[in-house]
């Protein structure tokens, strides 16, 4: 049977697939935003339809990014919390889990931004990539605290979102010092910590943040520069406690080489993986909004929250 699918759902699917929304954070806020509408909205008139309506746009915001594990954990939480008799009750604790879902991703983010921003000392500066606004939280809360912060900002190819990280540090006052991912090796001798942001942590302690992170984390170790992973509670893979890995996104190739370049050049295989995954020795510490972890430790936090909950998903029919 057809479903009825809420236009804001169907806009925040196609809006997270181009990137118009993005960063694993604001993602999951968006996708869980989504869902709440479709609950106001649904004019469903059993329990059962209203509940396969819920599962069936669940379903079309999970299809739309395979790596960020903040929008399954986000679609999890919503629709664990779907609960009730009748339609009134159902769509009322659906719009109550979204409230309290959105609430506790600020206060994560806020929390974890103070527990990062001491790891940071007055005058020290830091090397970023791409745009994390968990990583951003640290440095807002280290200016909070008076303390002075520089950064160099890697630009992040293909879609330079180095750019947004700039923006909103100039808006802070922040120094910013503008880079290709290139200079990023050169630029390790004047910085104090490397912070980035991560869409994934596996049970190992391995970080899946945007491409490139991997080699900027392994330039780091050889030059003597902490790496520090701002990571929500919210990134930490469940399926990955089970031996399940963590999907690398492949984007369009255009990102990298439009059709009229590509035609200049002639023949050529473009691949265009969005994320990779660094191993555990390479990072220092992930932190949390329940504290700063060791990689390898990380796996202790994961079966505190997650327990040994494994029974299939919840949007799945
Ligand atoms: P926050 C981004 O992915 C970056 O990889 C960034 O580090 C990560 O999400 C986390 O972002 P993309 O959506 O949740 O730009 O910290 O591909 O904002």
């Amino acid at each position: 049977m057809e479903r009825e699918i809420h236009p804001a759902v169907t806009d925040a699917a196609d809006d997270i697939a181009e990137m118009e929304i993005r960063g694993a954070a604001t993602i999951a806020d968006a996708a869980a935003a989504a869902l709440g509408e479709q609950a106001k909205a649904s004019a469903a008139e059993t329990p059962t339809a209203f509940r396969a309506e819920m599962r069936a746009a669940a379903r079309q915001l999970h299809e739309t990014r395979p790596t960020a594990v903040s929008l399954p954990n986000a679609l999890r939480y919503v629709l664990r919390g779907m609960s009730g008799d009748t339609v009134p009750e159902l769509r009322a604790s659906v719009i109550g889990s979204v409230n309290e879902f959105r609430r506790e991703l600020d206060q994560a983010q806020d929390n974890l931004g103070q527990i990062g921003a001491n790891r940071l000392r007055d005058g020290d500066t830091i090397m970023t990539h791409c745009h994390s606004t968990d990583a951003l939280s640290c440095v807002r809360h280290a200016l909070a605290d008076g303390k002075e912060i520089s950064a160099i900002v890697k630009e992040t190819r293909p879609r330079k979102q180095g750019h947004i990280t700039a923006r909103q540090l100039r808006e802070w006052g922040v120094p910013v010092t503008l880079i290709v991912d290139n200079a990023a090796r050169r630029y390790l001798d004047d910085t104090d910590h490397v912070l980035v942001g991560a869409d994934a942590i596996a049970a190992d302690g391995s970080v899946i943040n945007k491409i490139g992170t991997s080699g900027l984390a392994v330039n780091a170790r050889e030059r003597g520069v902490p790496i520090m992973v701002a990571a929500q509670t919210l990134k930490l893979h469940p399926g990955t406690m089970t031996g399940h890995t963590v999907e690398i996104e492949m984007r369009d190739e255009r990102e990298i080489l439009p059709d009229d370049e590509r035609e200049a050049i002639g023949e050529v295989t473009v691949e265009n993986p969005a994320f990779d995954v660094t191993p555990p020795r390479y990072v220092d510490a992930i932190v949390t909004e329940r504290g700063q972890f060791p990689p390898e430790s990380i796996v202790t936090l994961m079966r505190e929250l997650f327990g040994d909950q494994h029974s299939g998903e919840p949007w799945d029919e």
